[in-house]
């Protein structure tokens, strides 16, 4: 048994994968570990799924709600998905066969903001949570946690729960000790009392998870390190994104609306989120500090660099060559990163108190400033709104980047009307594609729209988008949003039909 299992009790509870897995009842809801492919448990989710596969084949059904931080792994989502084995999921995914199944109609999603999820559990609003499988990098010989490379919902789902499932991974790099910061002072309204941080490196709570160790029924152990995705070298489309990010943050220091040191920045996670993480770090700004949920690669490089002093998240999400290197530095960056519960690092008081740069990624916006981020012409989930709400609508600054244009040019990412929307053009600041930048800050929704246009639509496209607002300005009945409700949504239609946006 691993050294890393110290309480003595505990020990007795170890247990195989497969004899784990067959303590979590047909219909429970269960509340698993994980955020960004980082903390996931590892081996009973996989047990699981063969013990669902197996009993559905033999016309049992058998199905689970299943509860998460945000996305996991082919190993979680992508083998219960695979063998339709969950009822409902939430509250974020990005896996392929989980997106498949949700498409399909044969899966049940709830998408709600990050931020939320704990709160709603603990009102009572999804039902008894029944069962937590929590990856953890080892017990204390009290019986407390030490979390792993997420800490996600685990307070949550380890208070919730009537049954907790236990995965001690060795893999887990055991300097992560004393990096966490779990906040206890929560508690449910009328009682709520003021988040104590007023800055992003302050620690309000304790390194480790407590745990009610009567509830523990299994304990298993495994070795094998997360998802870890690499990232593409960033493109010149990115790097355009980037340059036109910087050359902005660059004018408001100059304008006295930024200090040189900015404010606290929150980065979504993907290629562009990189790419500008990538640019920032070359750019102008020193002593930065970041308040986000995801520290990807391009953080490591700027905490590396010196260009960031410090940052605060839930997970981390970094590429095989990053995590080898935190590795290696582990008692630098222990300096220098906190990993708090997404309730805390995605809370909406605190991202208004500190005044964030809030950065994300979108699938299209339209013209008037509202973005989707969720869905693939109206009805089609991508992966899900992820905490970019939390931080979009509370930020200092609202930031939304996309390519221009997708599948290579066949659609139009700036749209007359968005197929489905996520972040209201009340929450959305600054849109930024490879063609420029547009800052809608005080802006009506006319001049939104035309400047929307000429910085940050694709040159294909903004004939017939400056079309059908100027026809939309003298043919709409209301003057203040001018829209022609028959035409708003033929663009999506005719890549439907046609496969392109354009006629
Ligand atoms: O699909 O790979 O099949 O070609 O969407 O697009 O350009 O690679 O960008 O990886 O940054 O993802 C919004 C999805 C962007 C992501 C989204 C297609 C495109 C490609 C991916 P293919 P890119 P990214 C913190 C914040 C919501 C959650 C969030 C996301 C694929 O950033 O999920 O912000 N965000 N969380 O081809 C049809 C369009 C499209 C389109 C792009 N207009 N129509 N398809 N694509 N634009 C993190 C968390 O909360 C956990």
């Amino acid at each position: 048994i691993s050294s890393r299992i110290q309480h003595e009790g505990l020990r007795q509870r170890v247990m195989t994968a497969e004899a784990a897995a067959a303590l979590v009842p047909a219909g429970a809801h269960v509340g698993m570990s994980g955020f960004t492919g980082a903390g996931y448990p590892k081996a009973v989710p996989q047990a699981l799924a063969e013990r669902i596969g197996r009993l559905n084949a033999q016309g049992q059904s058998f199905r689970i709600g299943l509860w998460t931080g945000a996305s996991t792994a082919p190993e979680l989502d992508g083998a219960l998905a695979k063998v339709n084995g969950v009822e409902l999921r939430m509250p974020y995914q990005s896996d392929p066969q989980g997106r498949a199944r949700i498409n399909l109609g044969e899966m049940e999603y709830t998408d709600i903001h990050l931020s939320h999820v704990a709160q709603y559990v603990w009102f009572g609003f999804f039902g008894k949570l029944d069962v937590a499988v929590i990856e953890v990098a080892g017990i204390l010989p009290d019986g407390r946690l030490i979390p792993s490379t997420s800490v996600g919902n685990n307070k949550t789902w380890l208070d919730q729960a009537d049954r907790i499932i236990l995965e001690v991974n060795r893999r887990v790099p055991a300097g992560l000790e004393g990096m966490h910061d779990i906040y206890y002072g929560t508690a449910l309204p009328p009682h709520r009392k003021p988040i104590p941080m007023t800055a992003p490196d302050q620690r309000i709570g304790e390194p480790y998870l407590r745990c009610d160790l009567d509830k523990v029924v299994a304990v298993v152990e495994t070795d094998q390190p997360d998802r870890n995705s690499a990232f593409n070298a960033p493109d010149a489309v990115s790097q355009a994104i980037a340059g036109h990010l910087v050359e902005f943050l660059s004018h408001e220091v100059s304008r006295g609306r930024l200090s040189p040191q900015l404010l606290p920045l929150q980065s979504g996670v993907g290629n562009i989120a990189n790419a500008v993480l990538a640019g920032l770090n070359d750019g102008p700004f020193e002593k930065l500090s970041a308040f986000t949920e995801v520290l990807q690669d391009g953080m490591l490089d700027m905490l590396a660099s010196g260009k960031l002093s410090h940052a605060s998240a839930t997970a981390l999400s970094l590429s095989p060559a990053a995590q080898a290197r935190f590795e290696r530095e582990l008692d630098f960056y222990r300096q220098r990163i906190v990993l708090r519960p997404q309730e805390i690092s995605n809370h909406p008081e605190l991202i208004r108190r500190l005044g964030l740069i809030a950065m994300n990624a979108m699938i299209e916006c339209d013209i008037y400033g509202n973005v989707n981020s969720t869905h693939v012409m109206g009805s089609s989930i991508m992966n899900g709104i992820g905490g970019s709400g939390d931080f979009a609508r509370n930020a200092y600054l609202s930031i939304f980047m996309t390519p221009s244009v997708a599948k290579g040019g066949a659609i139009s990412c700036i749209v007359p009307m968005v197929s489905h929307v996520d972040h209201t053009e009340h929450d959305v600041q600054i849109i930024v594609t490879e063609q420029g930048l547009a800052d809608l800050r005080g802006l009506s929704p006319k001049e939104r729209a035309r400047l929307l246009i000429e910085r940050c639509a694709h040159p294909d496209y903004r004939p017939l988008l400056r079309d059908y607002f100027d026809r939309a300005c003298r043919d709409a009945p209301g003057k203040h949003t001018p829209h022609l409700l028959g035409e708003a949504f033929s663009w999506h239609l005719r890549y439907l039909q046609q496969g392109r946006m354009l006629p």
